[in-house]
């Protein structure tokens, strides 16, 4: 029985630990999507990312420009940096919700 709590425990701690990478928030609606940046325009708060297909945007993979949901996310990277990121359609404009470099 205190076997099976431990367990339990180690279980929930697992679950509820915070995690930064963009991967956690995969999800139905935004599921995480690589690409490679081009070009960050940050005082235009747009970045364009030759990108995989995104399936909840029913997009094949090209070269596109995206709104950045908030501009520090562009802060983090440069053109040619490889990417994961989340994305999608936000008051009509295609947007990238969440994305970190690619390990
Ligand atoms: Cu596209």
């Amino acid at each position: 029985m205190r076997l099976i709590l431990w367990v339990a425990l180690v279980i929930v701690t697992i679950t509820a630990s915070p995690m930064s990478s963009v991967l956690a928030h995969e999800d139905r609606h935004h599921p995480v999507v690589a690409g490679t940046v081009t070009k960050v325009d940050a005082s235009a708060g747009k970045i364009t990312i030759a990108h995989d297909a995104i399936p909840n945007l029913e997009m094949e993979g090209m070269t596109m420009v995206f709104k950045a949901a908030n501009p520090a996310l562009l802060d983090a990277v440069k053109p040619g940096d490889a990417i994961k990121f989340t994305a999608d359609r936000v008051n009509g404009q295609l947007t990238v919700m969440e994305l970190e470099t690619a390990r």
